[in-house]
C-alpha cells in the first residue's frame, strides 16, 4: 500500500517535469531528503490504509503520523507561511551536493497543506526560496541563491494524499479526516548550479487566502518518529531566531525528537556546462553562459559564492571541457 502512495507522488512529479517549457530531457530527481536510495521517494505518503484499518477514498491515500517505542508523533505540520502584516515563518533544511562537478537544479518539489482547502481551490499562491552555504542565521553562513521577495512557484499539484494523525495512538487515537490535502509545490530554480558541498534550503509559502496558514508535514517514514541526522529549522520572525523543529510526542511524556522536511531536487548532475538541457555541451551553451555572465545573472555564478566574476568564467571553461556522459 505504501507503493501506491509513492506512485501517486511520482506521477505528479513526472507530469510537472514534462509539462513545463524549456525542460531538459536529461532532468531527473537527483536528491530526496527522505531517502538515500530512491530520489523520487518524497517521504510523505504512508499508504491507502490507516494503522486502524480505514481506507482512503478512491485512489487517494494517507500521510499518517507514526509511532515508535510506544509514543506517537503529535504534530501534523509546521507553520511555514507569510503571516498577515508580518514576515511570519520560514523553513530550512540541509542537503549535500555530491559528485565531482556538482548539480544543476531546475526544480525543488516541496509539500504542504492548508486545513480545509479543497482540490478545486489551490491554497498556495507563491513561494520564495533561498539557498545558503551553511545553517541560516549562523555566523559565517551566507545566501548563495534567491531572496525573500521573488515568487518562484512554477506549479502547484494536488497529490491525493491526506495528512492525518496517528489513528491508533494511546490514549487518544484520532480517526482519519480528509481536511488536510497535501499539495506538491514545484519551485523553479532555472538550472542554477551548486558545486559539491553542504547547503541549506530556506523557503516560505504565501497563502492564496490572505492571512491563512500553510503547514508542512515533516518527513514521515513507517514506524519512525525521527532519524539521527534530522535537523530541520523553523524561523520565528517575531523573535528573529531559527530554532530546531521537534515533535514533543504523544503522550507528552514521550521524548522530543528532531524532524526533517520532505523535498526533492530535480535537475542534472553531469554535463554541467549544458545550459540548454539537451545533453550536450556545445557553442549554444557557451553563448548562453556569456549571456548570463554579461548580465551578472546568478546562473553564471558557477562556484556559488554569490558573485559573478572571472572565476566563474574559468569554472565554465573547465566544465565545458569535461566529457558529457
Ligand atoms: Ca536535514
Ligand atoms: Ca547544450
Ligand atoms: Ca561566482
Amino acid at each position: 500500500m505504501a507503493i501506491m502512495a509513492k506512485r501517486m507522488i511520482r506521477t505528479a512529479a513526472w507530469a510537472a517535469a514534462v509539462a513545463g517549457p524549456g525542460i531538459a530531457s536529461a532532468q531527473v530527481a537527483i536528491y530526496s531528503n527522505a531517502s538515500v536510495v530512491d530520489p523520487w521517494e518524497a517521504g510523505v505518503g504512508t499508504g491507502r490504509m490507516t494503522a486502524s484499518g480505514m481506507f482512503a477514498p478512491g485512489t487517494d491515500s494517507w500521510s499518517e503520523l507514526q509511532s515508535e517505542g510506544g509514543y506517537a508523533n503529535a504534530v501534523g505540520g509546521y507553520s511555514s507561511h507569510l503571516t498577515e502584516g508580518g514576515p511570519g515563518y520560514r523553513f530550512a533544511d540541509d542537503f549535500t551536493v555530491t559528485g565531482s562537478q556538482g548539480w544543476r537544479i531546475d526544480t525543488v518539489q516541496l509539500f504542504a497543506y492548508q486545513i480545509g482547502a479543497v482540490a478545486s481551490f489551490p491554497p498556495i499562491a507563491a513561494v520564495n526560496l533561498r539557498i545558503w552555504d551553511g545553517p541560516p542565521g549562523e555566523p559565517g553562513s551566507k545566501v548563495v541563491f534567491g531572496d525573500t521577495g521573488t515568487d518562484r512557484l512554477d506549479r502547484l499539484i494536488r497529490t491525493g494524499v491526506y495528512r492525518i494523525f496517528d489513528s491508533v495512538a494511546i490514549p487518544a487515537p484520532i480517526p482519519p479526516e480528509q481536511d488536510r490535502l497535501i499539495w506538491q509545490a514545484n519551485v523553479r530554480l532555472g538550472g542554477m548550479m551548486l558545486p559539491p558541498g553542504t547547503y541549506w534550503l530556506d523557503w516560505q509559502y504565501i497563502s492564496s487566502i490572505e492571512g491563512a496558514e500553510i503547514f508542512s508535514p515533516p518527513i514521515t517514514l513507517r514506524n519512525k518518529r525521527s532519524m539521527p541526522a534530522w535537523n530541520a529549522r523553523q524561523h520565528i520572525a517575531d523573535e528573529e531566531r531559527w530554532e530546531a523543529i521537534v515533535d514533543g510526542g504523544k503522550p507528552a511524556a514521550g521524548p522530543d525528537v528532531p524532524q526533517d522536511l520532505p523535498f526533492i531536487l530535480v535537475g542534472w548532475s553531469s554535463c554541467m556546462a549544458d545550459y540548454t538541457g539537451d545533453g550536450r555541451a556545445d557553442f549554444a551553451d557557451y553563448l548562453q553562459f556569456l549571456n548570463y555572465y554579461d548580465s551578472a545573472d546568478p546562473r553564471a555564478d558557477l562556484n556559488a559564492d554569490g558573485y559573478v566574476d572571472f572565476t566563474d568564467y574559468l569554472v565554465f571553461l573547465n566544465l565545458y571541457e569535461a566529457p558529457c556522459t
